[in-house]
């Protein structure tokens, strides 16, 4: 048969399931690299005193940085956890191998479609593409394709679970990690479904086929992708963290009703958000906007407080029960922080609440919106949600997968151990200067905030440049961290010794 038993876990492994775990998790890290270094390149242009590309390769690298980090790293891993949970976590197969090649095929060729008119300078549109700025065909065919490919690899996990409970492989409910990615992949499916109902068009337009689209309309629908998008992440992560926090510590949750219960508030309040970037647009009336933003939304952020206090809760009890029971934090203290698994995993949740989650709920009001709408604020907070939260939460599973899943030890293990925090520190190094620069004005997607030769002069708060420095340090260091963590995944994944069977 094609099952082995994992010697860490226990868990029987489908060996197709395994081979796409493995390609999907390369293929992630590649994306991540190639990101990581437009990210450095556009990092040290924002710093003031390096200021270092010309204004064209500025805004093509940040186009470039936008598609590869959030959408191809992002979900090219999500789908190593659609087999890891639908498969590995429940001792079962993935059905149909070949869906789950198709899939991947295709993500990646629209990834390199992307990718290749990109660099060809026919789609400096950066990430939103706003309609009427306009790229070649082969861009929109690109994201298009990929788009086809992700809705395949989400569907996958449906067909899945549904053979795996014919196998009898679970009883009633998933366990918590499938659950959290059962969720990510429902969204999944209405958030690709905006993007067909936008891109198709968009396509359309950009080869002359339809005269005009509205950019209004546009705007509206590409959110309904965008954002939403980000709560695929969102669930993703949070599936991760439980399932780190099980398989390093053997945690529970203290919970288990309620942590699914969050999982369920996502799927429906989560698009709602959605609005949050359309505040400033004149298309909804301001009653509509505050209900919007005041109300619906918390439905969707008490769920990720309801994990932010069981995933945590669960660790302690786990470490607790291992007898670390003197004063209130002795288990805290003799928590594995060596591993970079677990400290990766708790510093994503730290940095994903305070970074991350406080900043989006302010920036995200609708009364407060108006002062920070398209300031250097935004990217801020962002790179506080997707970096410090899911690509730390996603590294650190990673680590995880070395001996699970590729059989391998991970080489350099003491660089790998430090890995997280350096990377923590320089992220949050990134995201605090761009939030402090920008709630003193300074704008996001912004070449030139001298603004040499505009018949207007315009100076910021002298203390700009610190902040903007502080970003640029934490860019260096962030590359640094981010460089450790290419060398030994591929590394290991290439030259790791192998685990004893
Ligand atoms: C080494 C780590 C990173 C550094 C130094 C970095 C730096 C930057 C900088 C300087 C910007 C430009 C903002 C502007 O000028 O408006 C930016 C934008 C952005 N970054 Fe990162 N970043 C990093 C990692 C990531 C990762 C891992 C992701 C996704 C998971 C990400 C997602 C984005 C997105 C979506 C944008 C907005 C692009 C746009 O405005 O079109 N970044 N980043
Ligand atoms: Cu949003």
């Amino acid at each position: 048969m094609e099952f082995r038993t994992c010697s860490f876990t226990g868990l029987k492994i489908h060996k197709p399931a395994e081979d796409l775990i493995k390609w999907n998790v390369i293929t992630a890290v590649l994306f991540l690299t190639l990101g990581g270094l437009m990210g450095l390149l556009i990092g040290i242009t924002r710093w003031p005193s390096v200021h270092y590309l010309d204004p064209t390769y500025y805004y093509r690298y940040l186009t470039l940085h936008g598609f590869d980090a959030l959408l191809v790293w992002i979900i090219f891993f999500e789908v190593a956890l659609v087999h890891f949970t639908s498969a590995v976590l429940l001792n079962t197969r993935t059905v149909i191998p070949s869906a789950g090649w198709i899939a991947y095929s295709l993500m990646l060729i629209g990834a390199i479609f992307v990718n290749i008119t990109t660099f060809a300078g026919k789609a400096d549109v950066l990430f939103t593409s706003y309609v009427p700025l306009k790229a070649s065909g082969v861009y929109y065919t690109g994201v298009i394709i990929f788009a086809v490919g992700a809705l395949t690899a989400f569907g996958h996990f449906f067909a899945n679970i549904i053979q795996a409970k014919r196998d009898g492989a679970y009883k009633h409910s998933l366990p918590l990690g499938s659950f959290g990615m059962a969720a990510a992949s429902i969204i999944a499916v209405v958030t690709l479904a905006h993007g067909a109902v936008i891109m198709i068009p968009t396509l359309l337009w950009s080869i002359g086929l339809i005269k005009y689209l509205d950019p209004g309309t546009y705007r509206l629908i590409f959110w309904g992708l965008g954002h939403p998008s980000q709560q695929i992440n969102v669930c993703a992560m949070v599936a991760a963290w439980y399932m780190v926090s099980a398989f390093v510590l053997g945690g529970k949750p203290v919970n288990e009703k309620l942590s699914r219960t969050a999982f369920v508030l996502y799927i429906f309040f989560i698009n709602v958000a959605s609005e949050h970037h359309l505040l400033v647009d004149p298309i909804f009336s301001n009653w509509h906007k505050i209900i919007n933003t005041s109300y619906v939304m918390h439905l969707a952020v008490f769920a990720s407080m309801v994990h932010a206090f069981a995933i945590p809760a669960s660790m302690e009890v786990a470490l607790r029960e291992k007898g670390y029971t003197n004063g209130l934090f002795e288990w805290l203290k003799k928590a594995p922080w060596g591993n970079p698994a677990f400290s990766g995993t708790f510093l994503s949740i730290i940095g994903f609440g305070f970074l991350g989650g406080t900043t989006g709920v302010i920036a995200g009001t609708e009364q407060f919106n108006i002062i920070r709408h398209n300031t250097f604020f935004i990217t801020g907070h962002f790179h506080g949600t997707v970096v410090v939260g899911t690509t730390l939460a996603f590294m650190a599973f990673s680590y995880l997968l070395m001996p699970y899943i590729f059989k391998r030890e991970l080489i350099m293990p003491r660089l790998a151990s430090v890995q997280p925090y350096l990377y923590f520190i320089g992220v949050s190094m990134v995201s605090i200067g761009m939030m402090a620069a920008g709630a003193l004005g300074v704008p996001r997607r912004h070449w030139d905030i001298t603004f040499s030769g505009a018949p207007f002069s315009f100076t910021f708060d002298p203390s700009v440049d610190m902040f903007l420095s502080i970003m640029g340090l934490g860019t260096l260091l962030a590359v640094f961290a981010g460089v450790i963590y290419v060398v030994v995944i591929i590394g290991s994944a290439l030259f790791g010794r192998r685990v004893a069977p």
